[in-house]
């Protein structure tokens, strides 16, 4: 099956005429707690393991989209070339929902760097699904969103939800059953900090990435077992409002999937001297009392994981900080 298959198994009983000329919409980033790495079928971004993620508040994508006669896609209010490495990746999803036989004129404003690590795909074509769900009043369950955000980019599923995210890898051959759903809620005094190191576009491609480590990591199978492990971790420590055992768990598996990376042949490192130099920071004051704990995707960037409680602390350790509630979401009605 190919994704315009899938468009039109979940579209079939949908508005075939736009309501509304233009719509908008906000999605927020998310970020993998367990990680999504590779997958089994690459066409419809279905992946290997399941993964499972926190929401990041109001960081993420406005999109407006306008029914035009003319196809245009503006990212934070430049117009993209056809020859900009988002446009075709934009383009080729926006084909699969030519409705109406229209074209789009598409707004993007992301308050999050690009291809940094900062899953911008993730918020950009979640929120493109749900502008388009407006434009065509579809009436799609919270599955059906996730499912179509998944053809965009594997981790937008994620981002059609709140609270602690998990995303179920199934075992339908043509990914119906993989999609995400919402966990738990969010424990309340949940924190997210951004440490950016470098806000320019990741090395190389997370989609180009997990395929390498697949095809070429002798430890991938390994990577598979400790996904496993750890996701029935993680769920028992968020069942049990359990911090510490949380944020352990998030880091072990972020240090994990880069392992496996370093495997690949040639080899995968996103790091830098000082993402290194941050996570001996993160430990020396772990060590000292703090609950923190960090976590990283795939580029240099940290995103580090405490308390509101600790707020104060990590602010005097880490003054470039940005400190996010996941709990603040963008609602635009
Ligand atoms: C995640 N990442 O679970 C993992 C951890 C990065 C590291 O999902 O090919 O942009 O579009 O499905 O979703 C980034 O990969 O890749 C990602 P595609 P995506 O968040």
């Amino acid at each position: 099956m190919h994704k315009q298959d899938i468009v039109n198994i979940i579209l079939q009983q949908q508005n075939k005429s736009y309501l509304n000329i233009t719509a908008q919409d906000f999605a927020c980033s998310n970020i993998a707690l367990i990680k999504y790495w590779g997958k089994k079928n690459n066409i419809l971004n279905i992946p290997n393991n399941d993964s499972l993620s926190v929401p990041l508040g109001n960081k993420g994508a406005i999109v407006s989209i306008k029914i035009s006669n003319q196809e245009q896609y503006y990212l934070n209010s430049q117009l993209l070339d056809i020859n900009h490495i988002f446009f075709n990746r934009l383009k080729t999803f926006l084909d699969l929902f030519r409705i109406a036989n229209n074209y789009y004129i598409v707004d993007i404003q992301c308050n999050i760097p690009i291809a940094a690590g900062l899953a911008s795909s993730a918020c950009i074509f979640a929120a493109i699904i749900k502008v388009l769900a407006k434009l065509f009043a579809w009436n799609l369950n919270h599955e059906q969103l996730s499912i179509l955000a998944r053809l965009g980019s594997g981790s937008a599923c994620r981002s059609i939800h709140d609270g602690f995210v998990l995303w179920q890898a199934g075992k339908d051959k043509n990914g119906m059953d993989s999609f995400a759903t919402n966990f738990a809620p969010l424990f309340e005094d949940l924190r997210i900090g951004l440490l950016i190191i470098d806000k320019k576009p990741k090395i190389i491609s997370s989609t180009a990435a997990m395929e390498l480590t697949r095809q070429t990591s002798l430890f991938y199978d390994k990577w598979q077992e400790i996904v496993n492990a750890d996701l029935a971790q993680i769920k028992h420590a968020i069942l049990t409002i359990d911090f510490a055992k949380l944020g352990q768990i998030a880091e072990y598996n972020s240090l994990a999937m880069h392992a496996c990376m370093l495997t690949s042949r040639p080899t995968i490192l996103y790091s830098q001297n000082a993402t290194i130099a941050l996570m001996h920071k993160v430990w020396q004051l772990r060590n000292s009392g703090l609950s923190i704990f960090f976590t990283q995707d795939a580029g240099a960037n940290l995103k580090l994981l405490f308390l509101q409680q600790d707020v104060i602390q990590i602010k005097k350790h880490f003054p470039q900080i940005e400190i996010i509630n996941p709990h603040n979401k963008m609602i635009i009605t």
